[in-house]
């Protein structure tokens, strides 16, 4: 057993790096190459690896703490006394391995491509494809200057993606960009030439050559926090540099899966926002800086024209906890997938849209008759003819007849999708909870069809077997609770549809015919609608034609 100090790698560079994580504990036991803190710079977030197995004895660092080479992270007691042997087997590698990569990356001084210009102040260097921490062909996913422009050293020249990562490749030193000789879609690996700077005092190719100097390991001794002697060999020299993805950036945050370069990912963790909301604008989908700053200023207007429409900011007050068990016995079960799934997306529907509900009855008498003189046969046929096949072919009569309710409301806020099907959900009261099985071009089919097709969704439904795709693409939603009871209720519309029609129970009415009061079977409709998409008089529209059709249904066959 032995203690060993572990300290900040060679950064590439790199100095005053943000510790953006901890990835162990005191305590923890780790392995070889083990991450244990990430840092991030201006262009690139990094592993900090373990460079031995062992057990983590103390850990000098936290979060927001600014770390140079050489400084102390870690201590950690070895496994055994061999450790050390290896490990600093390991790192004579990696420092041969870094020799060369030093070499490779940044400008090469001894291209053929230099051009001492008439005084001597400025050259043409070629810029190469720096160490990719082992990755190999990555490719090239943005190209961010053109011949012409002024860099400064640092400044982005491409950004190159590999399996999990991508990052920046920054101009070694400031000058005048003469060519970019690679595109959008490359592959480039280690050492691939990407173009052409002109320094622009003669002081870049020596900058570049003085930071190089800078990583020598005779004078990249630790800048602080130099302790005991146990300090591992390997750490006083700086190569001990991470062997797997130095550089590149990590899946850091749960926007991993969204494209967009450190800078771009650093800017949104400071600013605290979630990248996959952000609509991306870039090449292959990729989060601009251009992308975050307006997605900031929308929520910006957002907020404020919240804050004006709710009466003086007062928002939703979140809901206090209570323990119920002080009032009485109570059990407590947890919620089915689909019950959290309705909870959450009525609560989205009821607070985006703006609801404006719309109540008739239709005089089904004649409906009733003409459906008690079809059972038999529909029996026969192996289908129960209730009222909601006539439903759902009225509804589909009047999405055609007032297409104005055909539609959703666009993403973008700006735009209006019309639709040109006709597809109706069905809201089926099961034992797991609320669903809603689609039925496909509606106003192609007849009543028998649509009873079959009603009859097996609402099975399927219950018996838990409808696929996703059964419940998707919907253009208007009936939902019916004839069957349960009820004189009326207000139904939430099933966003991003925009209207909704709920059935109640019918029941006989004595209905003034003009001379006298006659007995009539009428059916109570409830017709939701958003009144961001539809207004008042297209809702009537349509209200009073589904009335008029479910009245008469010899209009069904116009
Ligand atoms: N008024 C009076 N009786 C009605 C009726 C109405 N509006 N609608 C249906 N009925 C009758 C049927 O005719 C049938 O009677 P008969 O057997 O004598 O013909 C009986 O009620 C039972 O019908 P059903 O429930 O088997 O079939 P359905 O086609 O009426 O309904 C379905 C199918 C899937 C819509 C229904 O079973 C269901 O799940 N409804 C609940 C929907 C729901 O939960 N909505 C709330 C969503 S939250 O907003």
């Amino acid at each position: 057993m032995a203690k060993e100090v572990i300290k900040v790698p060679d950064l590439g560079g790199a100095d005053q790096v943000d510790v953006i994580e901890i990835t162990v504990a005191v305590g923890d036991t780790v392995a070889a190459e083990d991450s244990l803190i990430v840092v991030e710079g201006d262009k690139a977030s990094m592993d900090v690896p373990a460079p031995m197995a062992g057990k983590i004895l103390s850990i000098s660092v936290s979060e927001g703490d600014q770390v140079s080479e050489g400084d102390v992270i870690a201590e950690i007691e070895t496994e055994a006394a061999g450790d050390d042997s290896s490990a600093e087997e390991e790192k004579t590698e990696s420092a041969e391995e870094q020799a060369p990569r030093e070499e490779e990356s940044s400008a090469s001084e001894d291209s053929g491509d230099e051009e001492e210009s008439a005084g001597g102040q400025e050259k043409d260097e070629t810029v190469t494809v720096p160490d990719l921490g082992g990755a190999d062909a990555v490719d090239v996913i943005e190209i961010s200057v053109q011949a012409g422009d002024e860099v400064a050293e640092g400044d982005s020249l491409i950004v190159v993606e590999g399996d999990k990562a991508s990052m920046d490749v920054p101009a070694p030193f400031a000058g005048t960009v003469v060519s970019i000789d690679v595109k959008e879609g490359d592959k480039v690996s280690t050492g691939d030439k990407l173009g052409v700077l002109k320094t622009t005092s003669g002081g870049g190719g020596k900058k570049a050559e003085s930071s190089k100097a800078e990583k020598k390991p005779a004078e990249g001794a630790p800048k602080k926090a130099e302790s005991s002697e146990s300090v591992v060999k390997a750490s006083e020299e700086p190569p001990a540099a991470p062997q797997k993805d130095h550089h590149l950036e990590r899946d850091l945050t749960p926007s991993a899966e969204v494209y967009a370069g450190p800078a771009v990912r650093k800017l949104a963790r400071e600013l605290g926002v979630t990248l996959n909301k952000v609509k991306p604008t870039g090449p292959r989908n990729r989060v601009t800086k251009d992308d975050l700053h307006a997605y900031i200023k929308e929520q910006v207007k957002k907020a404020e024209s919240g804050a004006v429409g709710v009466g003086g900011g007062i928002g939703i007050a979140p809901m206090p906890e209570i323990d119920f068990s002080q009032f009485g016995p109570v059990n407590v079960e947890p919620m089915t997938k689909i019950h959290k799934l309705t909870a959450a997306n009525m609560s989205r529907n009821w607070l985006n849209v703006p609801h404006v509900t719309q109540f008739d009855d239709a005089d089904i008498t004649e409906l009733e008759d003409f459906r008690k003189s079809m059972k038999a046969e529909a029996e026969k046929r192996g289908v129960k003819l209730t009222p909601v096949p006539f439903l759902l072919k009225a509804a589909a009569a009047a999405l055609r007849a007032e297409p104005s309710f055909n539609v959703s409301l666009h993403n973008d806020g700006e735009h209006i999708v019309h639709k040109d099907y006709v597809h109706i959900g069905m809201a089926v009261d099961t034992p797991k909870g609320l669903m809603v099985p689609v039925i496909r071009d509606v106003d192609k089919k007849g009543l028998y069809e649509l009873a079959e097709e009603a009859t097996a969704m609402a099975i399927a439904a219950r018996d838990g077997k409808l696929k996703p795709r059964d419940m998707q693409g919907a253009c208007f939603t009936i939902s019916s609770l004839g069957a349960i009871g009820g004189t009326g209720f207000t139904p939430i519309v099933n966003a991003p549809e925009v209207g909704i029609l709920g059935v109640s129970k019918l029941s006989v009415q004595p209905v003034w015919n003009g001379k006298e009061f006659v007995p009539r079977k009428m059916l109570p409709l409830a017709l939701s609608y958003d009144h961001r998409a539809v207004n008042g008089g297209d809702a009537g529209r349509f209200m009073t034609y589904m009335v008029s059709v479910l009245s008469d249904v010899r209009k069904l066959l116009l």
